[in-house]
């Protein structure tokens, strides 16, 4: 079947690729081509950060009060509730994850249009004590270029113009060029709605292409990306120059701390969710285990069993619980690390392989996979794998479960599950995560700020930190009683 080559919205318009080239899209799950998209150009993308610029530096976009700002969010969030069932199938059909999981996502992606319209009402500025007459104001800091990956299409593209939006800036934004389509039907939802043009754009394209010129160019003002870690370090090299801000939410290899005194069925239950959310491809994934010795058997018997049962598939049918990886280049990156595991001496306790049987064999389907008999210096160990891929490791103490939990590159969560409240706690406060479960995995709420120690970034999507990240902050003092400095003595003597 031919298709209709879906577009770029620049400057208000949608745009073919100046290249006039394009991009096939596939179901992860069928490796069926299921739409065709323009491919941005260098050319391209100038066009849109330029449209952007205008639209901040002359358009009427900045005499929008944060009323109207939200009033706009607001259209948006109800536009994505009228449009839930149809973005949620997008979704899945584009990314392969089941459809409860894009159900979930699109709530999140409307709920977080709507907190961003309040948030950005309430008071974000300070006043201080009427002697000192000064006032500090929040201001947009202008063109925003806004990079997201393809775990979480919808879901980030929301968290990345939400917050841009409400502060006032003006965005360029690119989804990941393998999963575009929930973020075209949401321009095209947006391009309903009375945006001045070049407000917002979206560009479409391969990164290592365009990823240079949205990274670099002069006329950027913040950089806010989410995406893997090594991409992160080359945006931000090249955003020096212009010494633009820049937010980082990049990888990581999120420990789950379990002790003793826990339910056990209860935590194996939260440790499947843990890795398998996504087929192990969510930043936050609890993709090391590290269970308490006097555990260990029974717990990885429980897991074990219960991996096995994990119903993988197609996410548009019914029941699946686990869909494919998103891409076949994906999949073939995730084997290369399940067979490193194995040839570094790490056991197979289940998975390992692409399920190929039958229809699977068409889609990029991986078995959910579980390592033991790791040692803490495994690439299985200290790597993001970013697929459905646990290793599970055993402590002695609790000194030793804080240094192996802190024991990667990365920072971006963890979990700790005991009954023991003061324990939770304590190591809580050891970890060096931007976020902590406790007793619990995954939830992610609007309101709470989002992001990493260490590699895994810098910066916070979401809450309040989010909202004043897409903000300059600028010191008013005035000089309300027309009072002379009276610093130089020839002022005073003609006086
Ligand atoms: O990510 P990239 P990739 C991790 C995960 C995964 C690894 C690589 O471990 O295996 O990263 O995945 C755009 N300048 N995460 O290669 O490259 C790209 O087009 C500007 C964790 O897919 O980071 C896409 O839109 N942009 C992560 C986005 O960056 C560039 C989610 C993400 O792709 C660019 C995804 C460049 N030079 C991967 N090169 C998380 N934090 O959840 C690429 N891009």
């Amino acid at each position: 079947m031919p298709f209709n080559v879906k577009k770029m919205y620049i400057n208000g318009e949608w745009v073919n690729s100046q290249a006039d080239q394009s991009r096939e899209i596939l179901n992860p799950a069928t490796g069926e081509v299921i739409a065709v998209v323009a491919e941005g150009t260098v050319e391209d993308v100038k066009h849109a950060i330029h449209s952007a610029r205008k639209a901040f530096d002359e358009g009427p976009w900045r005499s929008f009060s944060a009323q109207d700002r939200a009033s706009l969010l607001l259209q948006i969030s109800s536009l994505i509730d009228e449009h839930k069932e149809e973005l949620a199938k997008l979704e899945t059909m584009n990314n392969g994850k089941p459809l409860r999981e894009a159900l979930s996502d699109v709530e999140t992606a409307s709920d977080a249009f709507r907190y961003y319209a309040g948030l950005v009402r309430t008071s974000l500025g300070e006043t201080f004590d009427s002697t000192i007459d000064s006032i500090v104001i929040q201001e947009p800091i202008g063109v925003c270029t806004q990079i997201v990956p393809w775990n979480f299409p919808l879901q980030m593209a929301a968290w990345k113009l939400a917050p841009c939006l409400a502060a006032g800036n003006v965005s360029v934004f690119k989804p990941a060029e393998t999963t575009p389509l929930s973020a075209i039907r949401l321009f095209e939802l947006m391009s309903e709605l009375d945006i001045p043009p070049g407000v917002v754009n979206l560009v479409l394209g391969a990164g290592r292409v365009i990823g240079n010129e949205l990274t670099s160019n002069e006329h950027v003002d913040k950089v806010s990306f989410t995406g893997g870690t090594v991409t992160g370090k080359k945006i931000m090299a090249n955003s020096i120059e212009t010494m633009k801000k820049v937010t980082l939410e990049l990888g990581g290899k999120s420990p789950v701390v379990v002790f003793s005194d826990v339910n056990i069925d209860t935590t194996v239950e939260y440790a499947l969710f843990g890795i398998f959310l996504g087929a192990g491809q969510v930043c936050s994934a609890g993709s090391r285990i590290l269970v308490h010795e006097d555990i260990y058997q029974e717990f990885i018997g429980k897991m074990t069993a219960h991996a096995e049962q994990i119903v993988v598939g197609n996410g548009l049918d019914e029941g699946v619980e686990m869909g494919p990886v998103a891409s076949e280049a994906h999949m073939h990156k995730v084997l290369d690390f399940i067979q490193t595991g194995e040839r570094e001496g790490a056991t197979l306790a289940t998975g390992g392989k692409r399920i190929v049987e039958g229809n699977y064999g068409k889609g990029y389907f991986i078995e959910p996979t579980i390592f033991t008999n790791v040692s803490n210096n495994m690439s299985v160990v200290q790597e993001e794998i970013f697929g459905p891929v646990v290793t599970v490791q055993t402590f002695s103490s609790e000194e030793e479960a804080v240094r192996l939990a802190n024991s990667t590159k990365y920072g971006l969560a963890g979990a700790v599950f005991t009954n023991d409240f003061s324990r939770a706690l304590r190591v809580t406060k050891s970890m060096k995560a931007g976020t902590v479960w406790i007793n619990k995995y995954h939830s992610v709420n609007n309101q709470l700020p989002w992001g990493g120690f260490k590699q895994s970034g810098f910066g916070r999507d979401l809450g309040k930190n989010s909202l004043l990240e897409y903000t300059e902050t600028k010191v008013v003092n005035m000089n309300i009683h027309s009072s002379a400095v009276g610093f130089y003595k020839s002022f005073s003597d003609n006086s």
